[in-house]
């Protein structure tokens, strides 16, 4: 029988000194934990949350459910695991993969090695002794060798610069902190603020039992069909016997999803035959409709435009009054330059009685009230208030941790005309450091397990070699760390998503100077990169006794 998460969260919490520390017990730090162990390190990890899960810990708001094909999504590692999961459909929604979580961390009894309620709040590179001391929430102090940030990319809550939610007298709630009881939205009046991937989960839901909802929409986004069906236990059987060849392939796509960027170049194709192309992709579960479409609708705006104009002739089919898919139609955005959201019956449910889209475009919002949100044009009521706003992505996350390398400069300084890395894995002037699933490298983005993967195998391979060799200090090279950050801008320049206003470049942030955050090359390009240096007695990093 597993631990309960009462014993766990008192089991270490109060110091003690360790090999590693891992912050974040997400679905990364879960994987990493793992692999450490196999090292014989001792290793805490220090978890912000209740429980384990991550992004499925916090996200639990109506709707939320992945935008991967489930299968393509679970850790691969586990055979036993593998052979007896049934997954129930086909885009897992966020209970069925808390409970796959859970499932793991009882089977690999995780929760032993796992401080719950332990926000990491500040740590300091001690220059002498080489390592971290590190400060958790209510006073808790821990030392490690090394660290190991498992934070996300997409955790750090983002509110809206609005005033006033302190006098709002009804119910309110981030979409990325929701509580763990069921919110009825039954008589209920709501408003939702935003209309990204989230947003667009959340307010198909809520509208099937809402008395009446408001959305707040600032940019309308091009959001396709999931398709999201059950799996039968036949169906399941097969997806099973294709595991021996199907985690090998994923390793082998852009970004570890099962659709892959068609070769073809979209002109090569004739206009009939290219629509009949689109209508046949619009039919697929998925990102087939946007991973997998001809490869320069990324980059050529025109080729780009006529698949637009198709997707925003099916938003029109779809939503009945014409003024209203007006607004719903991106007009400041190519497709596929953000990650599209993918929804079921979303641009449907404007056609309902009680649902109204202010475009806050038109008529934008001044403050909360007592009552609900005031904007030019007036007070909107609401019982419940759902701020579906987003995350300062990739680098909120360890910005909102006090980070102290070298000479007690702290990565916000470091950070703050935008991130710098080599491999986005490692920060000069902050040894003994490692970062898996932050900016400018792999992990965490695309289909975010698969791209973890390998990066995390290689930092448990890197500790564990640093470890038996007796290493007191690693740090990245700063000659490395600048031609790294060259070469990001580099693969992201050829990119049309450089026009678009999207968190990939920090635009969500007032006030957050304009960075490209992610790493645009592909994952089979990335574990290269890790594996040379690697190869190359860790190229690119200096090792010290
Ligand atoms: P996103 O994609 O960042 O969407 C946030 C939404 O909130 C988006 O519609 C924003 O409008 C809106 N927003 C943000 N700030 C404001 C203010 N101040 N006023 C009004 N509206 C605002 O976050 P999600 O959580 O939906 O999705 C994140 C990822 O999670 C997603 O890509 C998937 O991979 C899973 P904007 O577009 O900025 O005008």
């Amino acid at each position: 029988m597993s631990q309960t998460i009462e014993q766990a969260a008192t089991a270490d919490a109060d110091g003690g000194t360790y090999d590693v520390i891992i912050i974040g017990a997400g679905v990364s730090g879960m994987r990493q934990l793992m692999l450490l162990r196999e090292k014989g390190l001792s290793v805490r990890v220090l978890e912000g949350g209740g429980d384990i899960g991550g992004t499925w810990y916090w996200n639990r708001y109506p709707g939320a459910r992945l935008d991967s094909e489930t299968y393509t999504y679970q850790y691969a590692f586990d055979e036993e695991l593998l052979a007896e999961w049934d997954w129930k459909e086909l885009f897992a929604g966020q209970p069925e993969l808390l409970d796959y979580f859970n499932r793991v961390a009882d089977k690999h009894d995780l929760r032993r090695d796992i401080s719950f309620n332990t926000t990491v709040e500040k740590m300091e590179f001690n220059e002498e002794a080489n390592n971290w001391t590190v400060h958790a929430r209510d006073g808790v102090v821990l030392t490690a060798k090394y660290v190991i940030s498992a934070t996300g990319v997409l955790s750090a809550l983002n509110f809206p610069d609005i005033p006033g939610l302190d006098t709002f007298e009804g119910e309110w709630h981030h979409t990325g902190a929701w509580p763990h009881e069921e919110v009825d939205f039954t008589g209920k009046k709501v408003i939702v603020i935003g209309t990204g991937a989230t947003g667009i989960q959340v307010i198909t839901e809520v509208a099937k039992t809402a008395d009446h909802l408001t959305v707040f929409q600032r940019t309308p986004n091009w959001a396709i069909p999931l398709r999201n069906r059950p799996l039968s236990a036949e169906e399941m059987a097969e997806i099973r016997k294709t595991y021996p060849t199907l985690f090998p392939h994923l390793q082998t796509t852009s970004s570890g999803f099962i659709h892959q960027a068609d070769p073809t170049t979209s002109t090569d194709v004739p206009r009939e035959e290219r629509l009949a192309h689109y209508e046949h992709l619009y039919s697929q579960p998925g990102f087939a409709k946007w991973v997998g479409v001809y490869h320069d609708i990324a980059t050529d705006a025109e080729a780009n435009k006529e698949y637009g104009a198709f997707i925003e002739r099916k938003i029109r089919e779809r939503v009945t009054d014409p003024k209203i898919a007006d607004l719903l139609v991106p007009t400041d955005h190519l497709f596929g330059t953000k990650r599209v959201p993918c929804e079921t019956n979303y641009f449907e449910t404007y056609n309902r009685d009680n649902v109204e889209l202010i475009s806050l475009k038109e008529s934008p919002i001044l403050e909360y009230t007592a009552k609900g949100v005031r904007t030019a044009d007036g007070e909107v009521e609401a019982d419940i208030l759902i701020i579906a706003t987003g995350f300062e992505a990739f680098t909120g996350a360890l910005n909102r941790i006090d980070i102290r390398g070298k000479g007690g400069l702290t990565l916000k300084e470091k950070w703050q005309y935008g991130p710098l890395t080599y491999m986005g894995v490692q920060v000069a002037d902050f040894p003994n450091l490692f970062i898996m699933g932050g900016p400018h490298g792999k992990g965490g983005h695309g289909n975010s397990p698969r791209c973890s993967e390998k990066p995390l195998e290689w930092v448990a391979d890197f500790v564990g070699y640093l470890a038996a060799n007796g290493i007191e200090r690693v740090e990245a090279d700063p000659e490395a760390e600048k031609e790294w950050s060259e070469w990001v801008y580099e693969v992201a320049s050829h990119l049309l998503q450089a026009g678009a206003n999207t968190y990939v470049y920090g635009d969500n942030i007032p006030g957050r100077p304009r960075a490209y955050l992610a790493y645009a090359g592909t994952l089979p390009d990335f574990v290269k990169k890790l594996d040379d240096s690697a190869a190359d007695d860790y190229a690119g990093f200096t090792l010290s006794k």
